[in-house]
């Protein structure tokens, strides 16, 4: 499955949960295929998704979606520990793998060749996680909470750049925490 059609079949079954997106062509995807209020759109922080979803998900009661990438987890592994440590019942990390650095020109990440991500957030204490390849498999889980591995075939879609100022994106979305 493309890494878009993965996206588009999450975003058909999420309504008013908070979604917190990767940078590069993830979250120009996920723009291209829904604009809502409940999207932030991460621009040049590698590997904070899911630290910055964990924050938002014990700040308030809503459900926080992170999509995540197999590089940009791979460089914040310690976050797997702090989200079992906290295991907030409101809380998804998705993770996009897809064994490349897609929107830098997809160099193979460590998921290529020798690294288990489900086993690694298994170690760090997470009780739920699933690994799914297929359109009922996320439609399935992305109810649920912890870490859903999706395997997605490497390739970006041809889609433009967000037209939208960093600012706006961030105020938008805090003001849908804090008042939507
Ligand atoms: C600290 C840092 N290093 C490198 C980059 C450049 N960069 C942007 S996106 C990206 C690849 C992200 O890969 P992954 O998280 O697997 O997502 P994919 O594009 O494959 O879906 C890289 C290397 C960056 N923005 N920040
Ligand atoms: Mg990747």
């Amino acid at each position: 499955m493309k890494r878009m059609r993965a996206i588009e079949t999450i975003t058909e079954e999420l309504t008013d949960e908070l979604v917190v997106c990767n940078l590069g062509f993830p979250s120009r995807e996920l723009y291209a295929l829904h604009d809502r209020k409940t999207h932030f759109y991460m621009l040049g922080s590698m590997g904070l998704a899911s630290s910055i979803g964990l924050g938002i998900s014990l700040s308030q009661p809503r459900k926080v979606v992170v999509l995540d990438g197999d590089g940009s987890l791979l460089m914040n592994l310690g976050s797997l520990a702090t989200i079992a440590n906290h295991a907030p019942e409101n809380y998804l990390l998705v993770v996009l793998d897809n064994r490349c650095y897609g929107s830098t020109g997809c160099q193979p990440t460590a998921t290529s060749k020798v690294t288990d991500l489900a086993a690694i957030a298994s170690g760090a204490g997470l009780r739920e996680v699933k690994t799914v390849s297929t359109a009922e498999g996320i439609r399935s889980c992305v109810h649920g909470s912890g870490v859903l591995i999706i395997t997605v075939d490497p390739g970006n879609a041809e889609v433009p750049i967000i037209d939208r100022e960093p600012v706006e994106i961030k105020s938008r979305f805090v003001r849908e925490i804090r008042f939507g």
